[in-house]
Order: C-alpha cells, then sequence, then structure tokens
C-alpha cells in the first residue's frame, strides 16, 4: 500500500465483510503495541490549517512560498486519509508597512509587529472553534502571534521550540537585526524588563515562563543567547544531548519535565532547519549537524501521543532555497510529514477509529 493512500483506502477495501475482523484486530492491537506509549487519544482529532506567508522576520524571499507548497504537497488529503477533520481557513494577507525604518537595530519592526497581531486573532479563532491549530509559515517571527494566541484561548501553555537556533536574542543582543531570531524573547515574562519599546506591539504582552520553555535540537547559540538560557534556567537538549541521550530518552524528559507541575496545553515550534541539511536544505539558514528525519519524526508521535498537543507551527520551509529541486522536494515532503506525526500518523500504521469503520 502506497503510503499517499493510507487508512481511508483499507477501510473501503476490507468493506462490511470484513468490517468486525478488523474491529477485532483492532482490539488486540490496542492490547498489545502500546508498551511504550500512552494510548493514542480515542476522539477524532480536528485540525483548523492557517497559512501564514510572512518573510519580513529576515532576509531571503521564498519563505512565503511555504503554506501553499505544504497543501500543493498533499497534507489535507493525507491529514484527511488519516481521521483528521480537517478546516483550511486560508492564508492571512498582510499589508504593507510604508517607512520601516529599522529600530534599536531589528528591521521590519511595524510589519512583524501587525502580521503578529493578525495571526494571534486567526489563532485565538482556531483554538476557540475547537481544532489543533497547524500553523504553515513563513518564517520563526510568526511564534509571537502563534504562541500569544495560543495563550489567549486556552491559558498558559508549554512550548516545545525544536530548532538550530534559540531564537531568544533581544532586540538589543541580536546581531542581524532579524526578529525570525528573537521571537522567545518577546514571549517570556522575564525578559520583558530587557526589550525596548516597539512599534506595533502594544497589543501583545509576554506570556510564558520561562519554566515552560524546552529546546530540542540546538547547535547554532549566540552567546548572549547562551547566557540567557543560563541565566533563566531554560531546559534545552542541544544536538550534545541527543547525541548523549537518544531521542527516545530526551522526550521522556521533556515530558516528564514539563508535567511536573501542572499539564498544560502542547505548542510545538518547529523550525524545519532543526533537522539535518542532509534531508531540508530548503531553508534560510541550515546548520549542518541536526536531527535524522528519524528523530524529528520520533518527536512528533511521542508528543501526539501525549494528548496535549495542541497548537503547532512548522515554519523556515523555504522552497527557493536548495540547490536542485530534489532538495525543495525533500524539505517540503519532510515538513508535511512532521506535521502528519503531530497529528496521529504512526508509522507502524493506522486505520481509522473503530466509530469510523463500516458497521458489520
Ligand atoms: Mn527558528
Amino acid at each position: 500500500m502506497s503510503r499517499s493512500r493510507g487508512s481511508a483506502a483499507i477501510s473501503l477495501s476490507v468493506g462490511m465483510k470484513g468490517a468486525r475482523t478488523l474491529q477485532q484486530l483492532s482490539l488486540t492491537v490496542k492490547r498489545s503495541l502500546h508498551h511504550h506509549l500512552p494510548p493514542p487519544p480515542p476522539l477524532q482529532r480536528s485540525v483548523g490549517i492557517i497559512g501564514a506567508p510572512f518573510s519580513k522576520g529576515q532576509s531571503k524571499d521564498g519563505v512565503d512560498c511555504a503554506p501553499n507548497q505544504l497543501r500543493e504537497a498533499g497534507l489535507l488529503d493525507r491529514l484527511q486519509q488519516q481521521g483528521c477533520a480537517v478546516k483550511d481557513y486560508g492564508n492571512l494577507t498582510f499589508e504593507n508597512v510604508a517607512d520601516d525604518e529599522p529600530v534599536n537595530g531589528s528591521k521590519s519592526v511595524r510589519a512583524v509587529g501587525n502580521a503578529n497581531q493578525t495571526l494571534s486573532e486567526a489563532v485565538k479563532a482556531v483554538k476557540r472553534d475547537g481544532h489543533t491549530a497547524l500553523i504553515l509559515g513563513g518564517d520563526h517571527s510568526l511564534a509571537i502571534g502563534s504562541i500569544h494566541g495560543h495563550t489567549a484561548a486556552v491559558g498558559p501553555v508549554s512550548v516545545i521550540w525544536v530548532d538550530a537556533h534559540a531564537d531568544i536574542n533581544t532586540p538589543l543582543t541580536s546581531k542581524t537585526g532579524h526578529i525570525h531570531g528573537q521571537p522567545m524573547s518577546y514571549l517570556l515574562y522575564e525578559l520583558q524588563s530587557k526589550l525596548p519599546p516597539l512599534p506595533n506591539f502594544s497589543w501583545m504582552k509576554p506570556c510564558v515562563s520561562s519554566r515552560d520553555l524546552v529546546y530540542i535540537g540546538l547547535r547554532d547559540v549566540d552567546p548572549a543567547e547562551h547566557y540567557i538560557i543560563k541565566l533563566l534556567s531554560v531546559k534545552a537538549f542541544s544536538m550534545t544531548q541527543v547525541d548523549q541521550l537518544g531521542i527516545a530518552r530526551v522526550m521522556e524528559e521533556v515530558c516528564d519535565y514539563l508535567s511536573d507541575s501542572a499539564k498544560k496545553p502542547i505548542h510545538l515550534s518547529y523550525d524545519i532547519d532543526a533537522i539535518d541539511p542532509a534531508v531540508t536544505s530548503a531553508t534560510g539558514t541550515p546548520v549542518v549537524g541536526g536531527l535524522t528525519y528519524r528523530e524529528g519524526i520520533y518527536i512528533t508521535e511521542y508528543l501526539c501521543q501525549t494528548g496535549l498537543l495542541s497548537a503547532v507551527d512548522m515554519v523556515e520551509v523555504n522552497p527557493l532555497r536548495g540547490r536542485v529541486q530534489e532538495d525543495v522536494h525533500s524539505t517540503v515532503n519532510t515538513a508535511v510529514d512532521l506535521l502528519l506525526g503531530c497529528c496521529g500518523r504512526r508509522r507502524e500504521g493506522n486505520h481509522l477509529p473503530d466509530y469510523l469503520l463500516p458497521e458489520p
């Protein structure tokens, strides 16, 4: 069975006669397979997709093409095939901002502020409609509005930031002035006093505690970022820890750490540059020595199984980067697979929940 067909095709081909057998098999599978992971959430997952074609948090063209490329790679069909109810809220539109001069060295501050306000409202609406929110970037500055809107709708969240970079420079420590390297500093309560006033950001207040943030995949961290992470005791699993512990132990420790206090909804902010550029080179700031495809997928499967995954950013896919078309395909398809993993796809195979199978 080809991967692109999946579970809907299985239930159809089994037909009415085989349905009881398949349901019995499903019970057996449920009893025997889940030794290591908790059982999947029982209800059908409903997914709300927001396209956020925004690129002004960095300087390279193309990252705004990603939402449509992810759709064209079959994201919606494949989510439906694995039993998700999908609502596509379409792409947001972002107005051009005139005279958007740098502020304290940070570039396109006003455009980034406006875009994130729009995104925050959109994510809030998707969460209030009861969906798992999938936010298709765009560059990583979008996490400001995405996480802000998520917390506005559901209250405090745990943030799992999967990235080669920590994206926690403040506007005053940033060397490049690109806001896609700064979003976590805008979001943390503990850094509020370190941020200068910024135009078009008066709508937002910090909404994440440093205790509720975990990094996975770091390997290119600026000295100021390293200082901030140590000062605030932020939990971080760099590639060195991934190498030392293995991804399974990392994920256990991530979830143990986050559920130590209350179990909050999880916001997964997934930068495609966390994955090794051997697989995902079509991105603006690739760094060698990243997560393998398998480690990247494992993170999504594991978080899905917690039943707490509430919103996911998929950012920094840039179809205009990469040396050849095959690089773009590989990057886009990996991003789609990561999103499917967040929404219930298991590599051992899936079928629709019992109540969606034909009656015997
Ligand atoms: Mn990033």
